[in-house]
């Protein structure tokens, strides 16, 4: 049975926030309540948004003008930190408050993976759901569908899906859009499913007779791989994964960002009258790059820079239609991203010729998978016109895996014993009440390394694997010694552990702990 604590509304509401006077019958009932006083919520995540890829981070080859008026309009924090360096441990954190290596199966999970999270674990979602909110899931999921991995029948609904983990409306990809199904799921079905092309997937061989990217280059009509992505071909586009049928339920990829927007705006229309939490995780920019005709080619960078102006668009269209639903005031807006940068992932859409001077992880080291810096940090920006004043900035240190005891904070949810467990309360610290930096922050690169950051000091643990991850052409970070960095120099260059072994081993012993069960420890000396 799934655990559903119920909140005592408006008990926990933070002392920060203006307190909506509740009726008597309300305070009694201890059930969920919907009041349109409270705040709707949107995370609006990006996929693989780099530090430096938006105008208010530094980009100055790419416009981004509906991020940099979010911006503007809050609070810009420049110290946010993924839990991890890929999508899937990335975003099962965010959504759990559990850091991915607690939990099996939480690496880049396949598009015909079983869901991840289940049922009985508390989400954010769930937060908001027993809050009384409505609740949405819209764009990129990655975090498995139906009860077990390869058994999904896609022209069924589903036995497992958002809506069992506290979702009451879900409008989702499987995975992402270099993996099959290439359908969109909603509802726990494959949304415009197409009974004259039933859906097998596979990801241990071909279906008979159906093309492959390795044996037919020539239907690659959209994009060619430059690494992978050379199985099933969808839209002129190499996949990862077989599958066949699919028919109209099929995806274009020029479409996919309009898909996610109308759907978003779609799911506010029709909650405009009671609070909702969206949890808005868009394709955008992830691998394949192909964004709708309005955007493609039209930037210097290519079909990446095209992909963040069309991120860039779909920001303004929730934020229009925001504000033509009069609720622009009372919503909460997280914008971030789920992992840092990469250049070449997996296509010749000529991301790494025409990058120019562009720094897709601003002034840090390396990119997505690394455990270098760029790896984990990502902009973001939080913005709620009625309670926090515009134009500010925050360095303070934080992580995603607090935003799930953050906002069950902001909404008075009560978080069930053994739920959330890693993640911490710091909603004064998102709205810029104060500037507490997180006493370290615990990053996860691709293959499982732990390093951890405090606001001075960077620390990666010995691991084995090569310095280069070929394909991406990607700085790993990982080394036999100990590497230390003073991140005064935002840069990780400088290995000053062997003349820092107090700090080196602190900074150890804060990851054994964490491995043994998530002990939390502040530090004396990170300050
Ligand atoms: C890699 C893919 C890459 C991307 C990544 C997941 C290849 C060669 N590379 O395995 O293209 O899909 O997985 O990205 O297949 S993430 O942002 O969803 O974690
Ligand atoms: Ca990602």
């Amino acid at each position: 049975m799934k655990i559903k604590n119920l909140r005592h509304y408006g008990t926990l509401i933070s002392a920060l926030l203006p307190i909506v006077p509740l009726s008597a019958k309300t305070q009694k009932s201890n059930t969920a309540v919907k009041n349109r006083q409270q705040p709707n919520v949107i995370i609006i995540l990006a996929d693989d948004l780099g530090y430096g890829d938006i105008g208010c981070f530094g980009a100055t080859r790419v416009q981004t003008p509906n991020v940099n008026a979010l911006a503007q309009s809050g609070i810009r924090f420049t110290n946010v930190h993924a839990i991890a360096a890929t999508s899937t441990p990335s975003r099962y954190g965010l959504l759990t408050g559990e850091y991915a290596f607690r939990h099996p199966n939480t690496d880049i999970a396949r598009g015909n993976a079983g869901m991840i999270i289940r049922p009985e674990q508390f989400t954010v979602a769930d937060a908001f759901k027993n809050a009384g909110y409505t609740t949405a899931a819209i764009g990129k999921w990655h975090l498995g569908l139906g009860d077990k991995d390869a058994e999904q029948d896609w022209n069924a609904q589903l036995p497992m899906h958002p809506g069992d983990i506290g979702f009451d409306y879900h409008y989702i990809m499987a995975a992402t859009a270099d993996r099959t199904p290439c359908v969109f799921i909603e509802q726990g079905h494959v949304a415009n499913y197409d009974a004259s092309a039933p859906i097998m997937v596979s990801y241990d061989e071909n279906f008979p007779g159906e093309p492959t990217g390795k044996e037919n280059p020539e239907l690659l009509y959209n994009l060619k791989a430059s690494h992978g992505h050379n199985q099933s071909i969808v839209n002129g586009i190499g996949r990862i994964g077989y599958m066949k049928g699919g028919g109209k339920a099929l995806w274009k990829d020029e479409n996919i960002a309009d898909s996610i927007a109308a759907h978003a705006i779609d799911f506010m229309q029709k909650h405009q009258q009671e609070p909702f939490f969206m949890y808005l995780a868009t394709n955008d920019i992830h691998v394949p790059r192909f964004p709708h005709d309005r955007f493609r080619g039209k930037n210097p960078m290519g079909f990446r820079g095209d992909a963040i102006a069309q991120f860039d668009w779909t920001v303004g269209q929730i934020i229009r239609e925001l504000e033509r639903l009069h609720l622009r005031e009372n919503t909460l807006i997280i914008l971030s991203s789920d992992n840092g940068p990469v250049v070449d992932d997996g296509y010749q859409d000529r991301a790494v010729e025409l990058l120019g001077d562009h720094r897709p992880a601003g002034p840090y080291r390396a990119g997505k998978y690394s455990t270098f810096e760029g790896g984990t940090m990502v902009p973001t920006i939080v913005s709620w016109p009625k309670i926090v004043q515009g134009g500010q900035e925050s360095d303070a240190l934080i992580s995603q895996i607090d935003w799930l005891a953050s906002l069950s904070a902001l909404i008075g949810a009560r978080i069930p014993k053994g739920g959330g467990i890693d993640s911490q309360n710091r909603l004064s610290t998102l709205l810029g009440k104060d500037k507490k930096d997180r006493p370290y922050v615990l990053e996860q690169a691709a293959n499982h390394a732990l390093s951890v950051r405090t606001k001075k000091w960077k620390y990666i643990p010995p691991s084995q694997g090569p310095a280069v991850i070929t394909g991406p052409n990607m700085e790993s970070g990982y080394a036999r010694d100990p590497q230390l960095y003073d991140m005064q120099l935002p840069y990780e260059q400088e290995n000053v552990a062997l003349q820092q072994p107090k700090v080196v081993f602190e900074l150890q012993s804060y990851i054994e702990k964490e491995r043994n069960g998530g002990v939390t420890y502040t530090s004396p000396i990170s300050k």
